[in-house]
């Protein structure tokens, strides 16, 4: 299976030279990165590992266009090429590229979409974040799969997942409306929604240390209100 990781930057030039390291340790799999006009210098550094290797790629936009379209933009460069399996993962060192063997073995049991969790099993795999951080999370999909009939996802805000090919074939990517946050609410209940199967692995989420969160109160309210557009709107 060829295996692309779309990964969104913006000013992560602390970050994404050890995690482009990290993920190239993995032969079978090629990056390509989003980079929103980074002011920090993160593209010089991706522009050094394309000069090394093809299997890093980037894409260029022109201003910080969101989180949400970074992603969409990557996965139909993706959909161009002969990708069967894309993963979603954060360039800040928050997800550990080790994880990725263990989504591949949950596609291979058959599912489409497998979401990177960091509260299953009622536990909390959640290192650096104050308990006024856990609580908006925790809220936050509480709020998301309870009015979205998803009781049983238990992090369907986490930014680390996979999809096969054939759900960004069926989910119409142009008719996604979220940007921020609610990206991920939206993929994963359409994905349900249109009849795919999401499961979910356990992963452990580190705060980053480098840089700094492009989270803001506008992106939760983005989300909060999006959760009601989706269960009344149509896929
Ligand atoms: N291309 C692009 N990447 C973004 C944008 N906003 C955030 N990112 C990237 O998305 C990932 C997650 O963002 P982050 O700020 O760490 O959010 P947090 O983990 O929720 O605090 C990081 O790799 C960011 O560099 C954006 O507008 N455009
Ligand atoms: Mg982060």
């Amino acid at each position: 299976m060829k295996v692309l990781i779309v990964l969104p930057t913006y000013n992560e030039a602390d970050n994404i030279n050890k995690v482009l390291d990290n993920l190239l340790n993995f032969d079978f799999l090629d990056v390509l990165v989003v980079d929103d006009s980074s002011t920090d210098g993160t593209v010089d550094i991706v522009k050094s590992w394309i000069k090394k290797t093809d299997r890093v790629n980037l894409i260029q936009r022109p201003a910080k266009l969101g989180l949400g379209t970074a992603y969409i933009t990557g996965f139909k460069w993706g959909l161009e090429r002969d990708y069967d399996l894309f993963f979603e993962m954060d360039s800040d060192l928050s997800h550990n590229p080790n994880d990725i063997p263990k989504f591949i073995d949950k596609i291979n049991e058959g599912f489409d979409v497998v979401i990177g969790s960091r509260y299953m099993n009622n536990t909390i795999s959640v290192v650096g974040w104050d308990f006024k951080r856990l609580l908006l999370s925790k809220f936050a999909n509480w709020y998301a799969t309870t009015i979205l009939g998803l009781r049983d996802l238990s992090d369907i805000t986490s930014g680390f997942r996979c999809y096969r090919r054939k759900v960004l074939e069926t989910v119409m990517l142009d008719k996604i409306k979220s940007n921020g946050y609610s990206f991920q609410i939206e993929m994963a209940y359409k994905s349900y929604k249109l009849g795919f199967k999401v499961g979910e692995i356990p992963i452990i989420f580190y705060e980053r240390n480098g840089g700094s969160s492009k989270m803001s109160k506008k992106i939760a309210i983005e989300a909060a209100i999006m959760v009601w557009r989706l269960k009344f709107g149509r896929i």
